[in-house]
């Protein structure tokens, strides 16, 4: 599906398949089993290239499943050892008889010394770059021994840490209920495998992309990438940046008539070559020929690159009766509301996420109807097929800088490393048309503004440069030089072009007046709009549950099935985390209550999925329908990412999508409070509103249909996106409706259109909460599986009205067309899609059916 067919009228037509060529004579792969061995050898086998040592371990059986139970702690020993990769490999005469050979490693995750048959060629200090090596004198015809020594993450950081004596650069180590390592702001790479609040610590080593040999005579082509550049007139260009080491260029693209010649750079440098042309609107195939000269060389390749289309602002402008200014993506010319929610990294082993893994995560979030993921500046640059799958998918990519909740270092070898990966990162992923914005760290700017670090105000300065320094004077400028076609923000949250003119940190960087923010209250009733930052762009918000029961079940044993066992304790990294949610829950909702302890915690886990999707739903809605209004001075909110869609191991997280890929009862209500066209039902001080948000070109007369049962008077979507459908005292709504309260009714009501046809779900409002409620019984369920042509289906009978319907199969890998749905009518059918085969005595064994009053 190309980017335009999921997003709003007008979105026009942006593809494009990045070019990233390693264009050589000669490519020789070094990746597949090389030797493995710890420092004093007494671990040793083979392990996979790209590939982890904690991989390896496991597949030798040295260790056992790293995430099962405790084994984050039994485990610790491997980050504190040294590894070292070897592999032996021939070399062909074709090969050697070329002038230069480079080895290149793709990935090397993280600090390590790299030696070719006992000569060292150098190191390595950042696991978001390549590095290359020149090899060809140091090469032989057979048993070349290329050996990759890894230093411990753990203690290169604490070394670090040491070595920067003049002031400490904050936090120095995580809080203790995360079970992690210190200092993680040293070293590039993954700041969260030395653990995080949703993480386990995992601080890994290994050589994590591939590995492989480049031979060539006069000039190696790097890459090739395209970004479109827009002027103020409609006419648009679009560069194709080239990067060769040496000779003339002749670039042409013959659909664009243009045919130039460029001179490169000397051997060791590169040059990026520019090839402009009028395009038009559309996506179409451009052939890129290059003809090369060098000495007595002549060299031609051909390329197919597909161009895209696509324009994006951010939009900061003043907002009439607002103080403040918008913030806003405008995307070929036309403001789009963001919706979807943050990714972190799929394992903490990277090699262990398959293709399969990021399809189905991602098409998780596409038929959630997202339109957009944030990658969080706290995991990795994702691979490249994320982004060629975003690029299909339609969904737009925030995508950060690596740098998370923390101050960092700013000596020159830092600064020098990260320029490296910064330009690197930039080249290889520009020419993704889903990448919208760029962004530079995740919360530092909020981190030092609200000292949550608690620096001295003496000291102050001192951060605040380093911070400019780091990611302004570097990162800002680098990614501007190498990507105009994009905005940059220096950090998320941020008060955007409000920060900047406070010298990038903002005395408030999270004022629902400017940028973006983050909020997080467990405190607060979620179900309480009020409580909500009217923003204008929600980057970040959540709450946390549990994962089910069949995904903790792989990870743990009977002993561990209590909500207040060890193990639960201890894969909950957010401190208090497990009482919160159960704060949380009571706030509406009676407790499970069972004597039998293993219902009381699958109960408990129900519960909380409950919480979270019914506080994460009301928080988005609110957030969707503020689109097009300023209430006391705030509102326009144009984004609502929640946080996070994915997990990285079965825990307790703030996930959509549990570890393993199983949806979360959040994941099927943002299918319902993403969808293009929805109502949105609130009070206000004993009015009813009823809101009609829609994503779609705005030209819809809707209305609101109320059961209890009400038809309300038409309004047209054309003048905003969100609209008032309805408004009415419920006191008086009740009185219309014979002997309703309160407690005993609760409202549920759709949106049609002119020919009364629905458009969007089903939505409903709880006049009282459910633990208040009268007249709510124990629901008889009844469930029958069938198969027919299009697949399974569940067709529940109910004997009363259900609130969270929650259907599970346990391990049956799959997921429900509909979940945990509030069940109004005796008769209800979805489907289940299995990832699979299975087979309906499978699912009518596995599957079990809960509501709400089964767990008191
Ligand atoms: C935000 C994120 C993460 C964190 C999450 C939940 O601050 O940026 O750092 O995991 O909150 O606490």
């Amino acid at each position: 599906m190309a980017l335009n067919s999921r997003t709003p009228a007008g979105f026009v037509l942006c593809l494009c398949l990045g070019l990233f060529c390693a264009f050589s004579a000669h490519s020789v792969s070094l990746d597949g089993k090389w030797s493995l061995r710890n420092s004093d050898g007494s671990v040793a086998g083979s392990g996979s290239v790209p590939g982890c040592v904690h991989s390896a371990l496991q597949q030798l059986g040295y260790i056992q499943d790293p995430y099962f139970r405790f084994n984050d702690v039994a485990y610790r020993w491997i980050a504190f050892d040294n590894w070292t990769y070897t592999t032996t490999f021939n070399t062909s005469e074709q090969l050697r008889s070329k002038q230069k050979v480079v080895l290149v490693l793709d990935g090397v995750d993280t600090v390590a010394s790299v030696q070719l048959n006992g000569f060292t060629l150098g190191g390595t200090d950042n696991m978001f770059r390549s590095y290359a090596f020149s090899v060809r004198p140091l090469l032989k015809e057979a048993e070349n021994v290329l050996s990759i020594s890894l230093a411990s993450p753990v203690l290169y950081a604490s070394q670090r840490r040491k070595a920067h004596s003049a002031y400490p650069v904050p936090p120095e180590c995580p809080p203790d209920v995360q079970n992690g390592q210190c200092h993680v702001n040293f070293i590039r790479k993954e700041q969260s495998s030395f653990s995080w609040d949703w993480g386990p610590s995992f601080p890994t080593l290994g050589l994590w992309r591939g590995v492989h040999l480049e031979a060539f005579d006069v000039l190696q082509l790097i890459q090739v990438s395209s970004v479109p550049l827009f002027g103020t007139s409609s006419i648009t260009t679009s560069h194709v940046h080239i990067r060769l080491l040496d000779g003339l260029v002749s670039v042409s693209i013959p659909e664009l008539f243009s045919d130039q010649t460029y001179q490169s750079g000397a051997v060791g440098g590169s040059t990026p070559v520019h090839s402009q042309g009028p395009f038009g609107l559309g996506g179409f195939f451009i052939l890129c020929s290059f003809f090369v000269h060098g000495g007595f060389y002549t060299l031609w390749s051909l390329y197919l690159v597909q161009v895209y289309f696509r324009t994006v602002e951010l939009v900061q402008e003043p907002v009439p009766g607002s103080p403040g200014l918008s913030f806003f993506f405008r995307i070929n010319s036309k403001p789009v509301f963001l919706k979807g929610s943050n990714w972190i990294p799929a394992h903490a082993f990277q090699d262990q996420v398959t293709p399969d893994i990021l399809l189905n995560l991602l098409h998780s979030a596409a038929d959630a109807n997202m339109n957009a993921l944030r990658v969080w500046g706290g995991g990795v640059y994702e691979q490249d097929q994320f982004y060629d799958l975003c690029d299909h998918m339609g969904i737009m990519v925030w995508q950060d800088f690596m740098f998370a909740c923390a101050m960092y270092p700013t000596e020159a070898d830092f600064i020098q490393t990260v320029r490296s990966e910064v330009i690197q990162q930039v080249q290889r992923l520009k020419s993704h048309p889903s990448i919208i914005i760029w962004s530079g760290n995740n919360e530092n700017e909020a981190a030092l503004a609200t000292n949550w670090f608690d620096i001295p105000e003496s000291h102050r300065a001192t951060y605040v440069k380093d911070y400019v320094t780091l990611y302004v004077e570097n990162i800002r400028a680098l990614v501007q030089q190498e990507d105009p076609s994009r905005p940059f923000l220096v950090s998320s949250p941020t008060n955007g072009a409000e920060s900047e003119r406070e010298g990038w940190v903002a005395s408030n960087p999270y004022d629902p007046h400017f940028g973006d923010t983050h909020f997080y209250s467990y405190e607060d009733d979620c179900w309480d709009w009020s409580t909500f930052p009217r923003t204008r762009f929600a980057s970040e918000f959540g709450f946390q549950s549990w994962p089910s029961f069949s995904t903790l079940k792989t990870v743990s044993v009977d002993d561990d099935w209590s909500y207040d066992s060890n193990f639960s304790s201890h894969r909950q990294h957010h401190e208090h985390g497990n009482q919160q949610m159960l704060r949380q829950a009571a706030l509406h909702f009676h407790l499970p209550n069972s004597t039998d302890a293993l219902k009381r915690f699958t109960h408990t886990l129900y519960m909380t999925q409950v919480m979270q999707a019914q506080c994460v739903k009301a928080q988005t809605e609110f957030y969707r329908r503020s689109q097009t209004e300023i209430i006391d001075g705030k509102g326009r909110t144009m984004g609502a990412l929640y946080w996070q869609l994915n997990d990285i191991w079965p825990a307790p997280s703030w996930s959509s999508i549990e570890f393993g890929g199983k949806w979360k009862m959040l994941h099927y209500f943002a299918q319902d409070f993403f969808a293009a066209v929805l109502p949105v039902g609130f009070e206000d001080d004993g009015t009813l509103l009823i809101y009609a948000v829609s994503d779609l070109s705005p030209d819809l007369t809707l209305r609101a249909v109320v059961r209890v049962q009400l038809s309300t008077k038409p309004a047209t979507t054309s003048e905003s996106l969100a609209v008032v459908v309805l408004k009415q005292e419920v006191a008086a709504l009740l009185a219309g409706c014979g002997r309703c309260t309160r407690l005993s009714c609760l409202l549920t009501f759709h949106l049609e259109d002119g020919t009364g046809v629905q458009r969007g779900p089903s939505n409903y409002h709880f006049l009282c909460s459910p633990k208040d409620a009268e007249g709510l019984r124990k629901a008889n369920i009844t469930a029958k599986v069938q198969e027919d042509e299009s697949g399974f289906s569940v067709t529940l009978r109910s004997d009363a009205v259900a609130p969270f319907v929650w259907l599970d199969v346990g391990n049956i890998a799959g997921r429900f067309s509909s979940n945990g749905f509030l069940m109004v009518s005796a008769d209800r059918t979805v489907g289940f899609t299995p990832w699979r085969p299975t087979s309906v005595s499978q699912l009518s064994t596995s599957l079990s059916v809960t509501s709400l009053r089964d767990v008191y």
